[in-house]
């Protein structure tokens, strides 16, 4: 083919209006039409009411509960002065609080944009000026992290606790979530938005560690919990749901929110650390029909000795994976082990949800699976040409649920929303059979349990160490396969190697950003390989 043919093929595929086949299976909305009453208010009209939504640590909540829950909040973010599109920072653990505040928001035509719960001071400053947040809902408990940084916020009306804390001052703007809802009303009629209204921001860690705030619209939801959450994983009212990964995850968020609600399930919450022996507790207490993970953590159960799995495993009918690729050999462990599947399947926060999965009935451990029907799946070279089967290329997406763009990022966006498609930025190849193989990112960024780590971020913090003269940080294999970063690191003359200065690294990384980025190990070198214009070269220190 000449550069010019396969310039023409490109600009078929990408500006081929979306086949019927595939259109057909995209939900149609109504063009008023707001995303809170859809996934809450519905319910009560249609006669589920008395059944319980959600069981956090607290206690439970019917659907009719969840319902004045989020009328309260709203009406709260109303009174402390939140309007229509403008953005709610919510900073909240994993309790019904969650749920309220998020379609609260929504509800009154607000943007709800849940953030990361592990984060630094110094990120949450970062997404506080990028999003220029009205209010902030913090769980009492993260606080702390804000607090220093509270009365800089020139854009910030208020903040709202939420739980028990001995902050609230209304003088300084600060609110007891608790106590506004105890005096708000629990009427709250709809505000007129559409299906392209905003209604979410998610952000995502850019390979420059600036985070980018994916903007979701209230259509996007319904579309990820019919494609993936009804037609995949065959969600119904009488299913349980419990996921490990939290709300503030666009997996999460899918997982325990719109899916279970969608159908008029139950899914228990938890404020905990989801650690092996806390997620077989919660299991065996409450039975779930649906688990969701992340290869991480279905590797350390595994792992964990003197466990008592007994009734964990009694109703499930699937577990699913995502985040990051599930290694065969987990998989297969799992399932004889347990004798249930885990359904891995990639999804991404701007596609929202998963779109290439395994299924119950055709698992094949090792791969992504296949497309999820309603979304358009192709792997391109470098020109915009389809490759053939098991070559590697760029995987690009089309669907109904698709972010629209970045906020305040125009070059970003532009690098990786075209029309409807969008560029994951993974590279990935095809079999015979039409299975999907992962393999690798297109850029530098690594996946550790399942969340996106920058290593440029990692290297800029060691520098920062009065022993470090510089740093490159790459993805390692752990003993199960996953990856972890490791660093490679250059001492400053005077230093000298030793394990005491590789934990004190360590340590000094963990104290500066959020401690899941830490490298797990660090090696001395005496300099870095470069390329003749001095860029690390890292895919040398990853060969080796
Ligand atoms: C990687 C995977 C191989 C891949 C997510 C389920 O992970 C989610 O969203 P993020 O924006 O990250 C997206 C990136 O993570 N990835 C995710 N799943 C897999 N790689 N196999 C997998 N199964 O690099 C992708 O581009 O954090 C997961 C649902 C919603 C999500 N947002």
């Amino acid at each position: 083919m000449t550069v010019q043919e396969s310039s023409l093929a490109a600009q078929n595929i990408l500006l081929a209006p979306v086949a019927d086949n595939i259109k057909r299976l995209w939900m149609t909305l109504p063009s008023r039409y707001n995303a809170a009453s859809h996934f809450v208010d519905r319910h009560l009209g249609e006669g589920r009411g008395a059944k319980v939504a959600f069981i956090d640590d607290r206690g439970k909540y019917t659907y009719e509960e969840l319902a004045a829950r989020v009328n309260r909040a709203g009406n709260v973010l109303r009174q402390l002065g939140v309007e229509m599109e403008q953005r709610v920072l919510l900073c909240l653990l994993d309790t019904i609080d969650f749920p309220s505040l998020f379609w609260g928001a929504i509800k009154i035509g607000a943007v709800a944009v849940p953030a990361n719960t592990m984060l630094t001071t110094d990120d949450y400053q970062a997404l506080l000026e990028d999003s220029r947040a009205r209010v902030l809902a913090v769980s009492a408990p993260l606080y702390e992290r804000f607090k220093p940084i509270i009365d800089k916020q020139k854009l910030l009306s208020a903040v709202l606790i939420c739980g028990e804390s001995a902050e609230a001052a209304s003088e300084k703007r600060i609110y007891s979530f608790d106590t506004l809802c105890r005096q708000a009303s629990a009427q709250l009629e709809p505000v007129d938005t559409s299906p392209d209204d905003v209604a979410f921001w998610l952000y995502s860690s850019g390979s420059t560690g600036a985070p980018k705030g994916a903007v979701h619209l209230h259509g996007d939801l319904v579309q990820t919990a019919v494609l993936y959450g009804q037609n995949i994983l065959g969600i119904r009212e009488d299913d349980l749901v419990f996921s490990a990964p939290k709300l503030f995850f666009a997996y999460g968020l899918g997982n325990s929110m719109t899916f279970p609600l969608q159908v008029g399930a139950t899914a228990v919450l938890t404020a905990a650390r989801p650690t092996p022996a806390i997620v077989i507790e919660l299991m065996r207490k409450y039975r779930p029909t649906i688990f969701y993970g992340v290869p991480t953590l279905y590797a350390a159960i595994l792992a964990a000795a003197d466990v008592d799995f007994s009734g964990a495993f009694e109703r499930l009918r699937w577990c699913v994976s995502a985040g990051e690729a599930l290694p065969e050999e987990i998989g297969l462990k799992w399932k004889e082990r347990f004798g249930v599947d885990i359904l891995d399947g990639i999804g991404t926060t701007e596609i929202l949800h998963i779109f290439i999965s395994n299924r119950p009935g055709d698992v094949r451990y090792g791969t992504s699976g296949k497309p999820v029907p309603g979304y358009e799946v192709r792997i391109l070279d470098g020109t915009g040409r389809e490759v053939a089967d098991k070559e590697i290329g760029d995987l690009w997406v089309r669907g109904p649920s698709i972010s629209p763009y970045y906020w305040n990022k125009r070059e970003q966006s532009a690098q990786t929303m075209y029309g409807r498609w969008i560029r994951t930025g993974d590279k990935y190849w095809r079999d015979e059979q039409g299975y999907f193989h992962y393999a690798g990112r297109s850029d530098d960024m690594l996946k550790v349990g399942g969340i996106w780590v920058s290593p440029f971020e990692v290297e800029s913090a060691l520098a920062a160490h009065p022993a470090v003269l510089e740093a490159a940080v790459v993805g390692a294999s752990d003993a199960d396969g996953l990856t972890k970063p490791k660093a490679f690191v250059v001492l400053k003359e005077g230093f000298r190697a030793s394990a005491e200065l590789e934990a004190e690294l360590k340590a000094f990384v963990k104290s500066r950003l959020a401690p899941y980025k830490y490298p797990r190990w660090v090696e001395f070198r005496t300099e870095l390989p470069k390329t003749a214009t001095g860029k690390i070269q890292r895919f040398k220190l990853r060969e080796s």
